[in-house]
């Protein structure tokens, strides 16, 4: 899922983020820092749950609470959006959302320390893609 967020606002981030100054932020990384609103340089459970509950507000457009495979298009052709429809209705519901983004982020907290690092996500989503 592209986030969208203009160039300032991603460099002011970036300024407020415990990140070493370089001009080279992978997406990973820059998505992270916006999803890390208490800026500690971690995810907590919430802070992950937030942005997949943010994308699905975003992408719903006919406003019944799931992301209809209309909404996002060939997005809807990946296995991970039929996986996620556990209950087999065709879209995925908030549950749903919630559910399927709970067992990522167990998944990528490899240190199991109940939050995700830059690293751990970076190498969540290398695996995924
Ligand atoms: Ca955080
Ligand atoms: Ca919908
Ligand atoms: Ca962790």
């Amino acid at each position: 899922m592209k986030h969208a967020f203009s160039a300032l606002a991603a460099v002011c981030l970036l300024a407020l983020s415990g990140l070493s100054a370089r001009a080279d932020y992978t997406v990973v990384e820059v998505n992270f820092i916006i999803a890390d609103k208490n800026g500690d340089m971690l995810l907590s459970k919430t802070e992950y749950l937030l942005v997949a509950l943010d994308a699905l507000q975003k992408l719903d457009t006919n406003g019944n609470n799931a992301i209809d495979p209309e909404e996002i298009g060939d997005l809807s052709k990946d296995a991970e959006f039929a996986d996620g429809d556990t209950d087999k209705s065709g879209n995925l519901s908030v549950e749903e959302v919630i559910a399927e983004k709970l067992a990522d982020f167990e998944a990528a907290d490899t240190n199991k320390d109940g939050a995700l690092n830059v690293e751990e996500v970076t190498e969540f989503e290398a695996k995924k893609n």
